[in-house]
């Protein structure tokens, strides 16, 4: 059992302090969740191997009692593990197994492509002594100099925005995506917009996005963990000549969410697709 119920909790910060990992966000939303106090390691990306204790070179990682936990989902099976009478944050195996694909999704919809945008952000926001490993080590995995694969991103940001009507489509009749609860599949999506909030020196969604409403809401929990101060505007995204439309407004109008309640309900739908057809 968490003495004082306190976990220690190794961050991965900017310069601004905040939080920058997709997988760490994740993970604070999740001890937090499971109603625990955070004993906060700070630090960068450079000495995580030091500061652990030679345990991990990746976070997140925490700490209980004495015992290290690594890997995001390897912490959220503990927490569910060890602690079964606090708040699940995976109910079901169901709900793993749909994280995962929603993760998948979103990650190649959104969280990389935002991070070929803000690249060169990403590093300048770094911890002055991390610019160098964060230059080469960035550099190594996008394949090219950062300054080139940021530049041109207003044309990708519109699309990127676009990309996000399964999001939408969900929230649009759920109040979370855990349902009337949230849970990891909350935490895990919101941890990509964290990260993508932690670097966006320019906006990504558009002020009246309907996933607005989801994230304000997600940015409130536990205390408004997720309004730090280092953090920058996600809103205000706009639509030029030329963009696709940042988001649908017709959506939610067909499939599983136009419900089939009989032939009323599919009426004018059949008129306009039958229309000119021979009796
Ligand atoms: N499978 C791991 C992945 C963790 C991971 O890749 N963490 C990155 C931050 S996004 C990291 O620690 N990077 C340190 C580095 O780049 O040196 C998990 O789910 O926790």
């Amino acid at each position: 059992m968490a003495q004082n119920n306190t976990i220690t909790f190794y961050d991965l910060a900017l310069s601004t302090g905040a939080t920058i990992s997709p997988f760490v966000w994740a993970t604070k939303y999740a001890l937090k969740h499971k109603g625990f106090d955070l004993d906060v390691v700070p630090g960068g990306f450079t000495g995580i191997l030091e500061r652990t204790g030679g345990k991990t070179e990746r976070l997140p990682a925490i700490v209980d009692d004495g015992e290290t936990v690594l890997d995001s989902w390897g912490i959220i099976e503990y927490l569910d593990a060890k602690y079964p009478d606090r708040p699940a944050l995976i109910p079901h195996e169901s709900v793993a197994a749909t994280v995962k694909a929603l993760d998948n999704w979103f990650w190649n919809a959104a969280v990389g492509p935002w991070m070929f945008c803000f690249c060169q952000d990403y590093r300048d926001l770094s911890l002055p002594q991390d610019h160098e490993y964060v230059t080469h080590s960035r550099e190594k995995m996008l394949g090219r100099k950062l300054e080139d694969v940021q530049a041109g991103r207003e044309d990708r940001l519109p699309k990127i925005s676009a990309a996000l009507e399964p999001l939408r489509a969900a929230l649009g009749q759920h109040q979370w995506l855990g349902g009337s609860t949230p849970n990891y599949a909350d935490y895990r999506i919101m941890g990509g917009i964290l990260f993508t909030a932690s670097v966006c020196k320019t906006p990504v969604l558009a002020n009246d996005d309907p996933l607005r409403n989801w994230i304000e809401r997600c940015l409130d929990l536990f205390d408004g963990l997720g309004r730090h101060p280092g953090l920058f505007p996600l809103f205000g995204l706009e639509q030029r000549e030329g963009d696709p439309d940042l988001f649908n407004r017709a959506a939610g109008q067909g499939g599983i969410y136009k419900r089939n309640t009989g032939p009323e309900s599919t009426r004018a739908e059949t008129q306009r697709i039958t229309a000119g057809m021979k009796a």
